[in-house]
C-alpha cells in the first residue's frame, strides 16, 4: 500500500464533479486501500477520492473503527438537523460549525463492488455528508455564514504557505517502509 498526497484548498480537482465507477476493479481496490492508509496516517475519519486527486466517485470511512468504502454513494434519506464542529483534511488547521442532517441511509458498492445501505446518526451521519459532499465539488466552508468563511478564508490565507502547488505530502513514520521511501528513511 501507498501513502497519497492530498490536495488542498486552491487545487481545482476539489471543486469539480466526479465520475461514477463504472466496475469495481482490483485498480479501484488499490485505491481504496491506499486512500484507507492515507486517511489512518493524516488522522482523518473519511476521504474522498478528489482529495487524493482522482475524480472517481468514491470515498472511505472510519469513525468507530468499523472501516468501509463508499462507491458511487447516494443519500436515500435525510432527516433532522443539527450543528456541529467540522474540520477537513484538505483544509489544515480551519474548523467551522455546519449545520446537517442528524440521521441519514446511504446507498454505496463496497469494496467488492456489492450494493449496502448505512444507517448513520451522530458523528458518522455527519461525516457521510461531508465525504458525500467532497464527491459533488463541495466543501464544508460553503455552509458557513459570510462572516465566519472570511475569518476561515484568513485563516487559510496563512496556513497555506506550506503547501506548495496546494499538494500536501503526509510524512511516512520513521521505520516504516513506504513505496516513497524504499530504504525506510524520510
Ligand atoms: O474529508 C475529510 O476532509 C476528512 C474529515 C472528515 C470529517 C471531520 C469532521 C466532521 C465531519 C467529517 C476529517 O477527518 S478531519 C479530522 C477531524 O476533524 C476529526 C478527526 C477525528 C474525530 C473527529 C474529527
Ligand atoms: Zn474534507
Amino acid at each position: 500500500m501507498s501513502l497519497l498526497d492530498i490536495h488542498v484548498l486552491g487545487s481545482p480537482i476539489l471543486r469539480q464533479e466526479t465520475t461514477p465507477v463504472a466496475k469495481v476493479t482490483d485498480e479501484i481496490r488499490r485505491l481504496v486501500d491506499d486512500m484507507m492508509e492515507t486517511m489512518y496516517a493524516a488522522k482523518g475519519i473519511g476521504l474522498a477520492a478528489p482529495q487524493v486527486g482522482r475524480a472517481d466517485r468514491l470515498a472511505v470511512i472510519d469513525v468507530d473503527d468499523r472501516p468501509f468504502a463508499i462507491i458511487n454513494p447516494e443519500i436515500i434519506l435525510s432527516e433532522g438537523k443539527s450543528k456541529g464542529e467540522e474540520g477537513c483534511l484538505s483544509i489544515p488547521e480551519v474548523f467551522g460549525d455546519v449545520e446537517r442532517a442528524t440521521h441519514v441511509v446511504v446507498r454505496a458498492l463496497d469494496r467488492d463492488g456489492k450494493e449496502f445501505e448505512v444507517d448513520a446518526t451522530e458523528l458518522l451521519a455527519r461525516c457521510l455528508q461531508h465525504e458525500i459532499d467532497h464527491l459533488h465539488g463541495k466543501l464544508f466552508l460553503d455552509y458557513l455564514s459570510v462572516l465566519k468563511r472570511r475569518s476561515a478564508m484568513n485563516r487559510w490565507e496563512k496556513e497555506k504557505q506550506q503547501y506548495p502547488e496546494f499538494i500536501r505530502r503526509l510524512k511516512v513514520p520513521p521505520g516504516e517502509i513506504g513505496d516513497r521511501n524504499p530504504g525506510g528513511e524520510l
